[in-house]
């Protein structure tokens, strides 16, 4: 099974809220097609999710947040996801939905529910995930990363490869060169902070995909922009972009 986060930054335009990059979910959908394993889809909330979040002042820490920010974020990470899905169908792939309350519980993975992903995945149907505001209990609420949930997901199901399609080449050395970081193996690269995410942009990635690492995973951050780097990455051909090697 192969684990794939479409990041939000590629799959909407986030300099504008509320806008998707439909031309490039369908190139992406066009690429995921060639895939020829079981795959798992998670995506990220970009200027769906993240701008309602930054405008209700809500975060990854349990809290009790505005609670018609709770309902406006919920219900703009279900539009994202749909224009997610439609574009998966018109492509001629399979989604199946699958919001994260179905697997999680507080800020917790329910075994057995992600353990019915996989199953999902190999009947050749695409779980398709999303970050998303959850309950937590006692009226506190929080937000759910994507990147988290490939942490999650990637620790029950050992995902063959793990992949992260981002709007940049991989992990830069130098913002400014743009100097392509070609492998990592367990070292932290520095990397400046994005105020419009508030779950941590790059420096969370970098961290999640550094923990599923040291699970063992190979994990693969790929440009979006550039499909079939993604195929590319599944059929172990040269590669492009960064590596965090799994121990
Ligand atoms: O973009 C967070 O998911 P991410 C989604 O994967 C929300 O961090 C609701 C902000």
């Amino acid at each position: 099974m192969i684990l794939i986060k479409l990041g939000g930054s590629i799959i909407t335009n986030k300099e504008k809220p509320l806008s998707a990059r439909k031309k490039t979910i369908d190139n992406l959908a066009k690429s995921l097609k060639k895939i020829q394993e079981p795959i798992v889809i998670v995506h990220g909330g970009g200027s769906y999710g993240h701008y309602w979040s930054v405008k209700y002042d809500m975060h990854t820490k349990e809290k009790k947040y505005d609670l018609r920010g709770v309902a406006i974020v919920k219900n703009s990470m279900i539009e994202l996801n749909k224009i997610i899905l439609d574009s998966f169908l018109k492509n001629k792939l399979k989604p199946y939905c699958l919001p994260p309350t179905d697997f999680m519980a507080g800020n917790k993975p329910i075994t057995k529910k992600v353990r019915e992903i996989e199953k999902i995945s190999k009947s050749g149907l695409i779980p398709v995930t999303f970050g998303d505001a959850l309950w937590y209990g006692q009226n506190k609420t929080f937000i759910l990363s994507g990147d988290k949930i490939m942490t999650h997901i990637a620790k029950i199901l050992k995902p063959k490869l793990c992949i992260f399609a981002l709007n940049e080449d991989g992990v830069y050395s130098d913002l400014k060169s743009k100097e392509l970081i070609h492998e990592l193996k367990g070292e932290r690269p520095l990397i400046s902070e994005n105020k419009m995410d508030v779950t941590g942009g790059m420096t969370r990635k970098i961290e999640e995909a550094s923990k599923i690492s040291k699970m063992g995973m190979n994990v693969f951050f790929v440009n979006g922009n550039k499909p079939e780097r993604i195929v590319k990455a599944v059929k172990n051909r040269k590669f492009e972009g960064t590596v965090f090697r799994g121990k």
